[in-house]
């Protein structure tokens, strides 16, 4: 347990819950990308764990994506450290070879779904409000090329292409239909049904399910090793633009005066 995150670890079902508690809305910034990575990196280290659920201790925030005062106005070094750190986030969950399940307590935005989809299994609390899906382009940003692979092989070419382009974020009931989430149950529910979900899973021969895993994951993986640093350098090189910086300065102001 560090300063984000809240683990629950039931030795006797082998399960562990990581609740993200970052407040307001579980933004995921550099220190917060790296506790999530070491948090994995233990559970996998401990033979007595097979599952890990996902969830959000902030009400109505699953989380609100990357965090984007780690874009804004700082340093080149910074911002390709941070990527770095995005980049190992998605590795580490995508390559587990734990049970991973989100249990999706709210909205989902972005790098938000982002850690949705490296899960095995995705479970959305049925609130209407909530949403979920890769709305990057919506502010002038561009998911990369490994973000835009999940999403294919979450929901499919053509609805990848449509979901991207136009930046749109799923209802429960839409992301539902397109495949984005598996499954949607009453918000009181997410957490109870996440646990006897993973239950099943674990239930299948460890071993076998994990190759079974790694071979369906491994292209993509391998592709994003292979083009790993050069990622990063065009992340720094994208965000060191006048026009990414005024798109960041004008959705910051914009978050803060909805609320106001
Ligand atoms: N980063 C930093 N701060 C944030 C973020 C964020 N992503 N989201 C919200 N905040 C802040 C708000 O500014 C606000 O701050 P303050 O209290 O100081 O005014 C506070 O969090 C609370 O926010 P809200 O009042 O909006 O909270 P609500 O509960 O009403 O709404 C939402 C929650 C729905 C999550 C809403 O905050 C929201 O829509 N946030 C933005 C989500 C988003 O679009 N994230 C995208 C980030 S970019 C990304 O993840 C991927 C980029 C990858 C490509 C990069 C290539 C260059």
């Amino acid at each position: 347990t560090s300063q984000n995150i809240k683990l629950d670890f039931d030795q006797s079902t082998g399960v562990a819950v990581m609740h993200m508690q970052r407040p307001p809305v579980n933004a995921l910034g550099l220190e917060f990308l790296t506790e999530i990575c070491i948090t994995v990196e233990k559970l996998e280290m401990d033979k007595s764990c097979r599952g890990l659920i996902i969830t959000s201790s902030q009400p109505k925030v699953f989380s609100a994506g990357l965090d984007i005062v780690e874009m804004y106005e700082t340093s080149p070094e910074h911002r390709g450290e941070f990527w770095r750190a995005v980049q190992e986030m998605w590795l580490k969950l995508y390559s587990s070879k734990l049970v991973t399940i989100a249990a999706i307590n709210g909205s989902s935005p972005a790098a938000g779904c982002l850690v949705a989809m490296t899960c095995d299994y995705r479970i959305m609390a049925d609130n209407p409000r909530f949403s979920i899906g890769l709305n990057e382009t919506q502010l002038g940003l561009v998911a990369p090329f490994w973000l835009k692979d999940s999403m294919v092989n979450t929901v499919g070419h053509r609805l990848t292409e449509l979901a991207l382009q136009l930046g749109l974020l799923y209802n429960p009931s839409e992301a539902l239909k397109i495949g984005l989430v598996d499954l949607v149950v009453p918000e009181d529910q997410v957490l109870s049904t996440a646990k006897k979900t993973i239950t099943k899973w674990c239930a299948i021969p460890e071993h076998a399910r994990q190759i079974s895993k790694f071979m369906v994951r491994k292209s993509t993986i391998d592709n994003m090793l292979a083009h790993r640093e050069t990622n990063i350098q065009d992340f720094i090189e994208f965000t060191s633009r006048d026009s990414i910086q005024k798109s960041l300065r004008t959705y910051l102001e914009m978050l803060k005066k909805r609320k106001a």
